[in-house]
């Protein structure tokens, strides 16, 4: 059964720009996926990959990790995707955004479309899945309401080591604490937010890891604003367009072909992420 969302669900994710909690997987299922990235992370870490595991794990882990792509395409969250977005989706990216217990990692407040070429379009929407407790105390989502009603706003770049983020990027505008609506979440529920909704998150200072896989969906109608090529996987329905080039389903972790199409995709994205940077990323060099 496809869109799996009230109507008064979409519609309060249209007027808020953010919706949670949405029961996706089971607890069992999400501790089933958090034990297998786990062993994946103690069985390539030590391995000598291209580039560091924790690139690949940052972004784009649907082309080179199995894992990464069955939870970008569970029917359960393409269901809900579905509901916002219509029967056509695309998925953009998988992310494994993980706080070690009692760290300093933080998420700056910030609009995700301001680096990514796309313009101010409402066709993209991430979808936040726990893999362990997200609560305030270990650095949940904050969103401030009806946020992505405002166009993409003016961010600076920190490049502070302790920001998960790619440039360090902060929205320069003083969010207030009564302003930030804490999105928590049990293991297997997911939170959607708009492309543009303001939004970020604090430190862990419980003692879990705090393990988000963030996925993003595209609907197959947008494209790059500067025409420039980039991939997505056709995850429901039916691509008219034919913007995006079909990114691979990786067969086995790393192997050498899908590591290959994830270094074109790479190049490809850093130099729409990175224009106008000062400085590299931990996982994008400088544009050119
Ligand atoms: O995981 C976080 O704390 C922030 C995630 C985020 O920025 C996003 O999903 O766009």
């Amino acid at each position: 059964m496809p869109n799996s969302l009230t109507p008064a669900q979409s519609q309060s994710y249209w007027d808020d720009g953010y919706l949670y909690p949405i029961p996706a997987l089971s607890p069992a299922e999400a501790a089933e996926w958090r034990a297998k990235l786990e062993a994946l992370e103690a069985e390539w870490l030590p391995a000598d990959l291209p580039q560091p595991l924790n690139t690949y794990k940052r972004v784009n882990a649907q082309v080179v990790m199995p894992l990464a792509h069955e939870i970008g395409t569970h029917p359960a969250i393409l269901d809900a995707i579905e509901g916002v977005l219509g029967p056509d989706v695309m998925l953009y990216s998988v992310e494994f955004l993980i706080k070690e217990p009692r760290t300093k990692a933080v998420v700056t407040m910030h609009q995700d479309l301001t680096y990514w070429g796309m313009g101010e379009i409402d066709g993209l929407t991430t979808a936040w899945l726990a893999l362990s407790p997200a609560t305030r105390e270990s650095g949940c989502m904050d969103v401030v309401r009806a946020s992505h009603k405002n166009p993409i706003l003016p961010h600076e770049d920190t490049f502070d080591g302790d920001n998960l983020l790619s440039r360090g990027q902060e929205i320069r505008v003083d969010v207030a604490e009564k302003d930030k609506v804490s999105m928590e979440l049990q293991p297997g529920e997911i939170s959607l937010h708009h492309g543009l909704t303001i939004h970020g998150s604090g430190p862990n200072v419980s003692n879990d890891r705090r393990i988000g896989v963030v996925l993003r969906y595209l609907t197959p109608k947008i494209s790059k604003s500067g025409g420039e090529r980039d991939y997505a996987h056709l995850a429901r329905g039916e691509d008219a367009h034919g913007h995006w080039e079909p990114s691979p389903i990786p067969a086995a972790p790393f192997d050498l072909a899908a590591l290959a199409v994830y270094e074109d995709i790479r190049k490809l994205q850093t130099a729409v992420m990175m224009r106008g940077a000062k400085k590299a990323s931990s996982f994008y060099e400088k544009a050119d």
